[in-house]
């Protein structure tokens, strides 16, 4: 096994991530930014290094001060965490060069996925369902692009290439409009991202988000777990996500669930990922891979039974799965609300001391959270605070166990989304299950107007 692992995140994945490692043996190190000193897992890491200023560019993206903390300290590993580097090809590069493992995929497969049109190419090849579009990156050419669009058929979606998370995406619904539209999303991709290329899809007007949870080892054997349904989103940010999506059968999850296992194999995927759909109609169209451990598996984690986290640190050991296909079982379901600190109806992050908290408790629920009371979330970094999880036999129960928490947790001094969660989760169409990804939206407009 892994003896000593650095750990380049910080807030609640790093809390997680720690905590896999004490299971397992394995001591950590924190890498933290000065913002970050009392965080509780660099409180409980066996060794912690400041690696500078609160900027995230200067701390938890500084690759070179996170490669010298990782050698000062004899660390074997490191675990990047969601965001940050977590998908950068060129540091898990380096990392690897320089003689240390990267707990995920290789370079090459993060580089492979990054390039959305790459993807896109690789998995259609793997027998993977995809969305209809060009395929590849745009040409130049304007007559070719509206040919383009007029063979996908209006409404078109132009992304960029190294996109992804729905930034600079723009909806054409009209020829007279496409061309002004790629010259924008060109523009937006060169100075968000540095690559101006983009290309085009079929745009899906209602569909669901949910994505499939692959699990792989260095030695060839891949295994699925089930599908999320991340449909409950504000501005591409996820609110609320579950395990098992509403409504998908166990035979569409068996069907789906090999398609990803197959592809995986395919590109000799290794560790943690997830294969994100929209799905409308009935059917699953692809649309990106994230390489990475996400903020949503732990429902993934309490309906299967699974250690993702754990798994991870294995596989990036060298071991073999701990779990073949067949021992795979879904059980019951499970939900997750994000606790961010923001205000509750303008969404603006709302960072300060928390003065009181009190984490809920009983029969299947899980609480993934840094805060405690008297910590300050500092201003530099996302507002997420912790993640209430509820599982139960069924999506009534595990409901059932989410509200009752809810009404339970406290979080004081700070503006959190608390009551946001608590009106979402009393709504007839959420209650039903399986609303679209425009769902939160529509709900909180109507709100406004009420
Ligand atoms: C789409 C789409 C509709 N049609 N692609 C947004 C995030 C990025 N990962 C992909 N996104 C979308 N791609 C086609 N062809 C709608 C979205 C989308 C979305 C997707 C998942 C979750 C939330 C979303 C919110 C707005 C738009």
């Amino acid at each position: 096994m892994l003896e000593k692992v650095l750990i380049a995140n910080r807030g609640e994945i790093a809390l997680r991530i720690l905590r896999a490692c004490r299971e397992l043996g394995i001591d950590v190190v924190a890498a933290y930014s000065t913002a970050d000193r009392e965080q509780k897992h660099v409180l409980l890491a066996e060794e912690a290094v400041c690696i500078g200023p609160p900027p995230a560019t200067q701390s938890y993206l500084n690759m070179a001060a996170l490669m010298s903390t990782a050698e000062l300290t004899g660390a074997s590993a490191i675990h990047p965490g969601y965001g940050f580097l977590s998908e950068n090809a060129d540091f898990a590069e380096s990392v690897e060069r320089s003689g240390f493992t990267f707990i995920g995929p290789t370079a090459e497969t993060i580089r492979l996925m990054g390039d959305k049109t790459s993807a896109i190419q690789e998995m259609q090849a793997a027998g993977v369902p995809c969305v209809p579009g060009s395929g590849g990156p745009l040409p130049e050419d304007e007559t070719e692009n509206k040919r383009i669009a007029r063979k996908v058929g209006y409404p078109v979606l132009v992304k960029a290439v190294a996109g992804g998370g729905g930034r600079g995406m723009h909806v054409v619904y009209e020829e007279s409009s496409l061309i002004s539209a790629i010259d924008m999303a060109r523009r937006e991709a060169a100075s968000a991202f540095g690559n101006p290329a983009v290309y085009m899809e079929k745009y899906l007007e209602t569909p669901r988000h949910i994505e499939v949870q692959v699990m792989a080892d260095s030695h060839g054997n891949v295994i699925h777990l089930g599908e999320r349904d991340c449909s409950i989103q504000r501005r591409n940010q996820k609110v609320i996500e579950e395990c098992p999506a509403p409504g998908i059968t166990e035979a569409q999850r068996a069907e789906i669930g090999e398609i990803c296992v197959t592809a995986c194999k395919r590109i000799g995927y290794r560790g943690a990922g997830t294969f994100e759909f929209l799905y409308e109609n009935g059917e699953f169209h692809f649309i990106e891979m994230n390489t990475r451990i996400q903020v949503e598996h732990p429902v993934t984690e309490m309906v299967t039974g699974v250690d993702l986290v754990a798994e991870q640190l294995r596989v990036a050991a060298g071991h073999e799965l701990r779990w073949r296909q067949e021992d795979i079982v879904m059980r019951g379901h499970a939900i997750e609300c994000r606790i961010n600190a923001e205000h509750p109806r303008t969404f603006v992050p709302a960072p300060g001391k928390i003065e009181k908290f009190h984490a809920p408790g009983g029969p299947g629920i899980r609480l993934d959270s840094h805060a405690y009371g008297g910590y300050t979330v500092p201003p530099h970094y996302d507002s997420l605070i912790g993640k209430l999880i509820a599982h139960g036999d069924n999506r009534d129960s595990s409901r059932a166990r989410l509200r009752t928490a809810l009404s339970e947790i406290v979080v004081e001094g700070i503006h959190s989304n608390i009551t946001l969660h608590r009106h979402i989760l009393e709504q007839p169409a959420y209650r039903e299950g399986g609303v679209d990804i425009h769902y939160l939206e529509r709900l909180l407009r109507t709100d406004a107007e009420g």
